[in-house]
């Protein structure tokens, strides 16, 4: 679902586009409790006293995870976008050590913070039945799912994590848009670090099946659409002011660095960190206008993750950015 023409990255995305995504997509169920509990959480962890310099004021919604395609209303099959979700959950922990509050974009079923050290199931893997009315947690597994549970209740009990999950493109771009309109007005003190996977083609609303495909009438031959560049939405209209940072994954590490600098280019973003699937999880390159810095896991230290000096750095550049405001 990446596989995007140079000719096409290069186009200016109509707004006319951008508008008939949203006026056909369909409605997104919660969108006022949403809106409700995004103004909580930014009037909760802003303060018009605060000063930009200081860590208060920070948030940053990171997105994490894959959107999906559907290919019926009433859907059996989709198209999906790799991510696991690592990336974004990980990124969550060290934004949040470093005094950042964060809205968690994530896709259902996807990885969650603080839960990166617990097995595939945890539920069958970690417990066990006492007896007729107990339920244990193995020794083993004792402090994993201890510190799981506690750092992820007490970060969304404290308000500083606000978890909203979606699944296909469609809600994934209306709830991105209520949330960057709610961060408005953070300023420069606000982050998009988008790291999940969007697909890059959809089928329109309107022009989809109603129930399950047949298989009975043989090949099936898909139209898809292209989804509307919603980056230079986000950056030059919905959240004009923030720190925005993009990711680009790649197979082919011949056309990574041309496909980052293009996107930096043509969506006017801060920073974009290019990512090659087979090695995502030991080096990104960051990308920015001044500079082209490699980011390696600490690979002498057990259990260390290449999110944890990435995230450095993007605060450290998100400093210098804020910076420049705080006159
Ligand atoms: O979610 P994950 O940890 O398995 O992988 C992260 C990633 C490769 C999806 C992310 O770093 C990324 O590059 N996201 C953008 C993908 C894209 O080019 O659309």
């Amino acid at each position: 679902m990446d596989a995007i023409d140079d000719a096409n990255q290069l186009r200016e995305t109509p707004k006319n586009e951008v508008m008939s995504f949203f006026e056909s997509a369909p409605l997104l169920k919660d969108a006022a409790e949403i809106e409700k509990s995004l103004k909580e959480f930014v009037d909760r962890n802003t303060s018009s006293s605060g000063n930009l310099s200081g860590k208060a004021n920070r948030v940053v919604c990171i997105t994490s995870g894959g959107t999906t395609v559907p290919l019926e209303k009433q859907c059996v099959r989709y198209i999906d976008n790799f991510s696991s979700g690592h990336r974004g959950a990980a990124s969550t922990e060290y934004f949040l050590n470093a005094g950042y509050s964060v809205v968690f974009l994530y896709r259902r079923g996807s990885c969650q913070p603080f839960c990166s050290s617990l097995p595939d199931d945890p539920l069958l893997e970690c417990f066990s039945v006492a007896d007729d009315s107990s339920i244990e947690v193995d020794a083993l597994h004792a402090e994993t799912v201890k510190s799981a549970i506690t750092e992820n209740r007490a970060a969304v009990a404290e308000g500083i994590l606000l978890k909203l999950p979606f699944t296909t493109i469609f809600e994934y771009l209306q709830i991105l848009q209520l949330i960057s309109v709610s961060l408005r007005d953070v300023g420069p003190s606000a982050i998009f670090f988008l790291a999940a996977a969007v697909s890059d083609f959809y089928v329109p609303w309107e022009s989809m099946a109603l129930h399950k495909i047949q298989s009975a009438s043989g090949p099936l031959d898909i139209r898809l659409t292209q989804v509307p560049k919603m980056l230079s939405m986000l950056r030059n209209e919905w959240a004009p002011m923030a720190f925005h940072i993009s990711f680009k994954l790649e197979t082919d590490t011949d056309i990574l660095l041309a496909k980052a600098n293009m996107a930096l280019k043509q969506y006017k973003m801060h920073m974009v960190i290019a990512n090659e699937l087979s090695t995502r999880k030991e080096v990104v390159i960051v990308v920015t206008e001044q500079e082209k810095v490699t980011v390696r896991r600490d690979c002498t230290r057990a259990g260390a993750e290449v999110e944890s000096p990435l995230v450095e750095l993007v605060v450290d550049r998100h400093s210098t950015y804020i910076k420049k405001f705080d006159a």
